[in-house]
């Protein structure tokens, strides 16, 4: 007996034992590293990190593009406006394309990642609210607790998620990013991020990002709701922003007490 608990207690020190698990932490605030400008004429819906550019869909019909833009200073260098009846959502790329969904028309299009030409459109059912990748699949969201996985290569859907948290189903599972092996999903009206187990669609943690945009920024313009994550695997670097925000952050997470 004595020597099983010494054994455990050196398997535990040595990181090998059941010790704390990533998201055993449940809660999340932040710290910012750095803030870049951002167009607050921008109404995020979608939103990635690619080779030191970020990639960003706008929504609302009349208003809805996809853009190309610098992370320092946020130049587009490359925009494509969506048909007027479209309300673009959410962006992902795969291989040399970008795929969008758009929110209520069911319909996406698939454009050349470098020159934004449309390459096709293609459908599926129900809303489209965000994209995200793991690098094997497509990860699709639509606003409610559940998430789609697709093949990449025909957009099929080969499965569903239900993300809970405390054992209910999460509602408004918005803008998505895979960050480390976990999905990372802001929830739609609030100032928070799911990180979910994407496996079991258990929520593990919160990131509490109240207060990120101070009350100057608040006023300076018709600013909405927290949505956009992206993230630089290469650096590990973390990118948030909103509807409408003035900037775009660097954030790292800081565990609450
Ligand atoms: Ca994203």
């Amino acid at each position: 007996m004595r020597i099983f608990v010494i054994i455990a207690a050196l398997a535990a020190l040595a990181g090998c034992g059941p010790g704390p698990e990533a998201g055993s932490v449940r809660e999340y605030g932040y710290r910012v590293v750095h803030a870049y400008p951002h167009d607050p004429g921008a109404f995020t819906e979608g939103l990635f990190y690619l080779d030191g550019f970020l990639y960003e869909s706008t929504g609302l019909e009349g208003h809805s593009s996809v853009r190309k833009e610098r992370l320092e200073t946020g130049e587009v260098v490359e925009k494509h406006d969506l048909p007027p009846e479209y309300f673009g959502e959410g962006i992902i790329n795969w291989k040399n394309e970008l795929i969008q969904l758009t929110y209520k028309s069911e319909t996406g299009f698939v454009y050349d990642l470098a020159s934004f030409a449309v390459q096709r459109k293609f459908e599926y059912p129900g809303e489209g609210w965000a994209l995200t990748t793991d690098g094997k699949r497509i990860l699709m969201s639509d606003g409610t607790p559940q998430i789609r996985f697709w093949n990449p290569d025909t957009l099929a859907e080969t499965g569903r998620l239900t993300v809970t948290d405390n054992g209910q189903p999460l509602k408004n599972v918005n803008e998505l990013e895979w960050v480390k092996g976990d999905i990372y999903a802001n929830v739609w009206m609030t100032d928070r991020i799911a990180i979910i187990d994407p496996t079991s669609g258990v929520v593990k943690s919160w990131i509490d990002l109240s207060g990120l945009l101070d009350a100057s920024d608040r006023a300076s313009g018709e600013v909405d709701v927290l949505n956009g994550i992206a993230y630089d695997a290469k650096t590990d670097r973390l990118f948030v922003t909103g509807k409408r925000w003035p900037k775009l952050f660097e954030i790292k997470l800081v565990p609450k007490l």
